[in-house]
């Protein structure tokens, strides 16, 4: 593991309607990541939050892809920034922030790796696309966007597309699928791990078989957690809970193994709502779950 972590925040709240995910990264800061994290021996750098545009007017009424040109100018932001991170050699560890910042984050990391693997640990897809999208909400939509589906504002931040492939992807924890998103994973051959799997398997198969399937085909792995891949009872602190997720203690023991696979070349950690949260147990969560992640276990 590259021991140069840089910590970036995303306080975007305008991929979704419910308020407060922006204060999420304050949220993670404050539950201590830096500190968790130089105790295992990190030199760790925190760049603070990249700007997100505020909308003259917040759209409220369900349109195909809410809050579009601000959702990509924050996008945009992110995508440069994490790009500088990794010219500089560093790990860049985002935190948001809702899941529309997955956009930004492969935008700016996918660039330096011919192919790259991502993990996607949610309860969701995120494979929607304006068309087939229920909310309007553009947190539905990153994992599509990075394959290069979706609107063209979205697919082309930093000039080009997609940014990950298809089989390069597998998804953990999917419970809560929208049926464009299933006919997407179905046409494009997409890894999921369901909870019907998870809970046949086990989780250290599940993790086992992923990190099989991705190291050889891809020269970088980016971990994209959503916290309401965990079940709300461990994560309540989430905008769209889902019941029947991955336990506290499932997503650390993930976590370690990733940890001791050492394949993970960037992470991001996302939908961390203070404002619905109880006693910032999310954050901390969060954290905890980074601790694993960067191999509390192994040092
Ligand atoms: N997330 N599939 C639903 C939608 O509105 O597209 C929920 C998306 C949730 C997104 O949690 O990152
Ligand atoms: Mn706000
Ligand atoms: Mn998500
Ligand atoms: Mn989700």
């Amino acid at each position: 593991m590259n021991n140069n972590l840089s910590i970036v925040g995303a306080p975007m709240d305008l991929g979704q309607n419910r308020r407060g995910v922006d204060m999420g990264p304050s949220a993670i800061r404050y539950a201590g990541v830096v500190e968790r994290l130089e105790q295992l021996q990190y030199d760790i750098e925190d760049l603070g939050d990249v700007e997100i545009p505020r909308p003259d007017r917040r759209e409220d009424q369900k349109e195909h892809l809410r809050n579009l040109k601000e959702v990509a100018e924050g996008n945009e932001n992110l995508a440069k920034t994490v790009d500088d991170v990794i010219q500089r050699n560093r790990f860049p560890l985002v935190i948001g922030g809702d899941h529309s910042i997955a956009i930004g984050s492969l935008a700016g990391i996918a660039k330096h790796y011919e192919n790259l693997g991502v993990i996607w640990y949610d309860a969701h897809g995120d494979l929607n696309t304006g068309g087939t999208s229920p909310s309007g909400n553009i947190h539905g939509m990153p994992l599509a966007v990075s394959l290069g589906i979706g609107h063209e504002r979205l697919v082309n931040i930093e000039g080009y597309q997609p940014k990950i492939k298809p089989e390069n992807i597998v998804i953990i924890g999917a419970r809560s699928l929208d049926d464009g998103e299933k006919e997407l994973i179905k046409e494009k051959g997409i890894k999921v791990y369901s909870m019907h799997e998870i809970d046949r398997l086990g989780m250290t198969q599940v993790i086992q078989e992923s990190v099989e399937y991705l190291t050889h085909k891809t020269d970088g792995i980016h971990l994209s957690l959503d916290l309401d891949g965990l079940d709300p009872q461990d994560a309540p602190g989430v905008g769209t809970p889902v019941m029947g997720g991955m336990s506290y203690r499932e997503s650390h023991l993930a976590m370690e193994m990733l940890a001791e696979a050492d394949i993970i070349t960037s992470a991001e950690f996302v939908e961390v709502n203070p404002i619905l949260d109880e006693k910032n147990r999310t954050a901390s969560v969060a954290v905890g779950l980074m601790g694993s992640l960067f191999g509390e276990k192994l040092k």
